[in-house]
């Protein structure tokens, strides 16, 4: 215990600035680049990517988990992952799926009443305003269950899935419009629309079918509101991705398809299969949408209710002339806007061009009516040489095409050919290729899909990383490859592993537009970002029993869990809120349940909720899970499940193991103030400078005398038990009175530290 006391005292002796000597003794640069085989070149790479201990990113990039159905956010140019969100999979670290509130959102996502834990995420979408990232939400869509989520970029959690009432695949999401009125989500593999009913593959033509849905974003509620939502019925071809049109073409939207020859494959049955039937064609269809027309015949009810969900049927958008087709080669894949919003970009993957339509092109010729027929399903179709501003012969694969900060510039990634060719779009020339490490799929620059992409940077997403790595099995991990495209020349600066999932797409935005809060208002369902009902603050906390349910209101906060036993009955609901009083930065605590299949991350302020049934008779530890004070592993207490009816047999005290003296009483009391003189010290450096223009460290500081306000009351308690010569429980209050101390001593000099490293003033 003395020991204990000599730490803090050591602490402070640190904190105290008494700078560690010698200079770093190692090699030096040659050394090094030698040792390590590094040239010139490498040199340069790791300077422009290296983050020195406390440096931050100029950029936070959102990529898709894939088949983790989260999302990964890093960091650029550092490449360092700094946070996975669950999304459509239970996510335990935060909780995500194992308390109340985060339940409530991922069962938002079941599908006819089935629980689905996983999801396909591909396109991430970050909102915009007026055509630029205002970095305040971000949407992504599940492929393989229709579905989108939304998270806030306040505190990087999902807070809504909403699943599409009419699909049975979407690819085609999230893209926002400019203003983010709505969230495109686009069917990919059609089938009959809203019905769970089965429809033979010999009436495709018929009853199969593809949509699109404009989902309406509420920005004041951060939700989806489905009920101002609404879709338009597409022909069945594999529609794909989409874009929103921007400054000019606002108001429009562009889809791509695939599989406009609508096979149906049946290799079982003889017949060619799929990959055969779907590219025989030279052509697909890009699908050209008045987005803000249909909005108004959805406002008129012009739609017809499927599955609960109001849909615009094709008939309807043909005759109001809201859609339009026109071919584009070769099953394509993707379709990008150009930030001014003049032209479309899109890329047949069985085509060594990219084509680039020409959006004043469009919108003359069906001013004009001059169509060149309809497709099977009556659309008027556009001719693509009307159209067509320019095609540009790039290499073989191209897929997604980014934008540039310079005008003109693009960049399209190469599937076959495993490279990035930068090419100008107005002028229909190639400027730059460079190999990328191995068979890229999407390609990402800053702010790349808005209407001011901010170039410096370009991210590969690479499908295969083969030799990449240090090999951990069959399955290897992506590889996201950052390239500098500052220069006329791109060049390679850094391989990162992506080791959860294939991630299909990631959208990157300044770092300085997102503004995430650090704590919560106390007693904040995250979930809702309302105050929730079950907080409770400092002495309120609570057991009620009522039949057979316990409900906890209970806290936590350095280094204690209130209450410290729970007793329940077998067959008992027990339900626990915890709120986390805690203001100081990063102060979170977390709470497990012995094998009760239950874990909640709770942030400073944060109020959560976990429930389960007390099924089997015992003795159950509940702990804090996070490593969050030097007394972090006392953050504990028992969960008693009695047998029904049980009674204690005899009249019990719970006793400690160890008995205390007089001699221990006065160690105690000399220990408590030797740790107040290092508290006083502390308290007099903190308050001799300008802390209060520091709102961390002010948080850490109310945080401090909140614990030793305690402690004072408690020292009331252990002298009238001493005067009682009670040295038993006199020597476990005055103990409970350092801890006190300790706390207020370790958040003291984290907010000196804090304050020496941020060069606070000196102010008397
Ligand atoms: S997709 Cu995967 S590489 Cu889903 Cu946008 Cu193109
Ligand atoms: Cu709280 Cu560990």
């Amino acid at each position: 215990m003395k020991r204990l006391g000599k730490l803090a005292v050591s602490l402070v002796a640190t904190g105290m600035g008494l700078a560690v000597s010698g200079a770093w003794a190692a090699d030096s640069l040659q050394d090094v680049m030698k040792a390590r085989g590094l040239n010139q070149q490498d040199l340069l790479a790791a300077a422009k990517t290296y983050t020195p201990t406390g440096g931050r990113d100029e950029f936070m990039a959102f990529s898709s988990g894939g088949q983790s159905g989260q999302v990964i956010v890093y960091g650029i140019p550092s490449m360092r992952i700094l946070k996975y969100i669950g999304v459509f999979t239970p996510e335990p670290w935060q909780g995500y799926g194992f308390d109340e509130e985060s339940k409530k959102v991922l069962r938002e996502g079941n599908i006819d009443g089935k629980e689905i834990n996983w999801g396909d995420t591909h396109h991430p979408g970050l909102s915009e305003t007026n055509g630029e990232s205002d970095g305040q939400f971000l949407f992504i869509n599940d492929k393989a269950n229709p579905r989108i989520a939304v998270i806030d970029l306040r505190d990087f959690e999902t807070k809504q899935i909403v699943v599409n009432p009419i699909m049975k695949s979407d690819h085609g999401g999230a893209f926002v419009t400019p203003n983010t009125d709505y969230i495109i989500e686009t069917s990919q593999y059609p089938a009959p629309l809203g019905n769970r009913k089965f429809s033979p593959l010999e009436d495709f033509n018929d009853t199969y079918r593809g949509a699109i849905t404009y989902w309406k974003f509420d920005r004041t509620k951060g939700l989806i509101d489905a009920k101002q939502s609404f879709s338009i019925e597409l022909p069945p071809y594999s529609q794909d991705l989409s874009d929103a049109g921007k400054g000019p073409s606002d108001g429009w939207s562009f889809t791509n398809s695939f599989c406009s020859e609508r096979y149906v494959g049946g290799i079982e049955k003889g017949r060619p299969p799929y990959e055969a039937g779907c590219s025989a064609k030279d052509t697909d269809y890009l699908h050209v949408i008045n987005w803000k027309r249909a909005a108004e015949l959805f406002k008129a009810g012009k739609t017809t209710t499927i599955n609960g969900h109001q849909v615009i049927m094709l008939a309807t958008a043909i005759k109001e002339g809201i859609i339009f087709v026109i071919p584009e080669p070769k099953s394509p894949h993707g379709v990008d806007v150009t930030p001014d919003g003049t032209k479309i970009v899109v890329a047949g993957k069985l085509d060594t061009h990219v084509s680039v339509y020409s959006f004043d092109k469009i919108m003359a010729a069906i001013k004009a009516g001059k169509f060149e027929g309809k497709d099977p399903y009556g659309i008027p179709v556009i001719s693509m040489k009307d159209t067509l501003h320019t095609q540009v012969e790039l290499g073989l694969g191209p897929l997604h095409t980014q934008f540039d900060s310079k005008p003109c510039v693009a960049y399209t990634s190469l599937y076959v050919d495993s490279q990035v060719a930068k090419w100008n779009y107005c002028e229909g020339k190639v400027l730059d290729k460079i190999a990328v490490h191995y068979n890229i799929g999407h390609l990402m620059t800053m702010e790349g899909d808005t209407t001011k992409p901010r170039g410096k940077y370009l991210v590969a997403l690479n499908k295969l990383s083969i030799d990449r790595f240090n090999p951990v099995g069959p399955l290897h991990p992506q590889n996201h490859q950052l390239i500098d495209i500052s220069g006329d020349k791109m060049t390679l600066l850094y391989d990162m592993p992506i080791p959860l999932g294939e991630p299909h797409y990631v959208v990157a935005i300044d770092a300085k537009k997102l503004k995430p809060a650090v704590r919560y208002k106390v007693g904040t369902n995250s979930r809702t970002d309302l105050p929730s009902p079950y907080a409770a603050r400092a002495g309120e906390e609570k057991t009620v029993r009522k039949g057979n349910s316990v409900e906890v209101w209970g806290t936590e906060i350095r280094s204690h869990i209130t209450p410290e036993t729970i007793e329940a009955e077998v067959g008992d609901e027990v339900t626990i809120h915890l709120t986390n009083l805690e203001r100081a930065e990063d102060e979170t605590h977390g709470f497990t349940v012995s094998t009760y299949n239950v874990h909640a991350s709770v942030e400073p302020g944060k109020t959560v909720t976990v429930k389960f049934k007390a099924d089997k008779e015992g003795v159950y530890p509940y702990y804090c899970t996070e490593f969050c004070s030097a007394l972090h592993l006392e953050m504990e207490g028992y969960l008693l499940v009695k047998p029904k009816g049980w009674k204690p047999s005899k009249a019990t005290t719970a006793s400690a193991g160890t008995t205390y003296t007089e001699a221990d009483y006065k160690a105690e009391v000399k220990k408590i103030t030797d740790t107040q003189a290092v508290i006083d010290s502390v308290v007099t450096y903190i308050t001799s400078v300008n802390y209060k223009d520091f709102p961390d460290v002010v948080s850490m500081v109310d945080d401090a005398f909140d614990q030793l306000g305690k402690a004072k009351e408690l020292k009331v308690k252990h002298e009238a038990l001493a005067a009682k010569q009670d040295w038993q429980n006199a020597t476990l209050w005055a103990e409970q009175v350092w801890q006190y101390q300790v706390k207020t001593a370790d958040l003291g000099l984290r907010a000196k530290t804090f304050l020496e490293q941020h060069n606070a003033k000196k102010i008397k």
